[in-house]
């Protein structure tokens, strides 16, 4: 599609922005076409997905400068309220999205990438969110996930500095997990997301609605949504198979099995 690719390998399917003569820089059209594949995935399959940028050099490098340029403040604000439309969508995506940053995650890009539920990059990764030093604000997000990943006073710090950092400082301050090799990371982000996609897929699905949920409500709120997200799993086909399984262990360890989980 455009000015994105999905590939779908088994379970998981591989999301690429694929405008690398802009350093996958996201204009509408970018946008637009990243909607539609999210919409496209059919999460009764897919378990998981990889979400990268085309290129050996950039992830995201921003939004699109040349296509905000002649903004007016109402076109301004629709712009960021598209953006953040479809970054929410990433990030309410039913099942777990790992962003593979390999290269530049800027402005917009990095914004995305905080989007998705895991962060990994290459070593040549930078982040950052220059936008101040644009006469603008961060705005897909970017004002709001960054405090609640690294805490209000670096956040700040970058943010107010305009300050991009290389890929240790970003493991470091804990806005990535972990860094690979360029030529290692897409097979450790397609080895991450088959780990996922080999758990059970409802308690997965459970699982990141209880996180994401509860970081939006106080404890006693949270709790009561894991409760009942927990409740839901009972009386599924993923749990009595594998609790079963657990017992048949105990009974006979020659019993032990992989577990195939089914979406039920
Ligand atoms: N927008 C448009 N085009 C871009 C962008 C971008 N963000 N980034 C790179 N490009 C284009 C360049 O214009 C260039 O195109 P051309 O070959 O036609 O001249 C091509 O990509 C290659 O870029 P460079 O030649 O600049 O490559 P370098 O290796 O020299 O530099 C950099 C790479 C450092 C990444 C450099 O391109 C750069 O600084 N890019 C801009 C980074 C940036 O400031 N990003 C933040 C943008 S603002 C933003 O994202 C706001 C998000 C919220 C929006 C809310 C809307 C209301």
């Amino acid at each position: 599609m455009g000015f994105v690719n999905c590939e779908l390998k088994e379970n998981v399917a591989i999301v690429t922005i694929n405008r690398p003569e802009a350093l996958n820089a996201l204009n509408s059209q970018v946008l637009d076409d990243l909607e539609a594949t999210f919409d496209a995935i059919d999460t009764g399959v897919v378990r998981a997905v990889v979400l990268t940028g085309a290129g050996e050099k950039s992830f995201v490098a921003g939004a699109d400068i040349g296509e905000m340029s002649t903004l007016t403040k109402a076109e301004g604000e629709a712009f960021g309220k598209k953006g953040n439309d479809i970054f929410r969508k990433i990030e309410q995506f039913p099942v777990p999205v790992i962003a593979a940053v390999n290269g530049f995650a800027l402005g917009g890009g990095c914004e995305i990438s905080m989007s998705c539920d895991i962060r990994i990059c290459s070593e040549n990764a930078m982040f950052g969110q220059p936008e101040v030093g644009l006469g603008i604000t961060p705005g897909f997000g970017g004002t709001q996930r960054l405090a609640r990943l690294i805490g209000a006073g670096m956040a700040k710090q970058l943010i107010y500095t305009a300050r991009n950092i290389k890929a240790d400082e970003a493991l470091r301050i804990g806005l990535v997990n972990a860094v690979y090799p360029q030529e290692e990371l897409m097979a450790a982000a397609e080895k991450m997301a088959s780990q996922i996609a080999a758990s059970a897929p409802i308690a997965v699905r459970a699982c990141k609605k209880a996180i994401n949920d509860g970081l939006q409500t106080d404890i006693d709120e949270a709790i009561v949504i894991e409760e009942k997200l927990f409740g839901s799993c009972f009386e599924t086909e993923d749990q009595k198979e594998g609790m079963a399984n657990f017992l048949r262990k105990k009974d006979d360890p020659a019993k032990v099995k992989v577990v195939a989980f089914k979406n039920g």
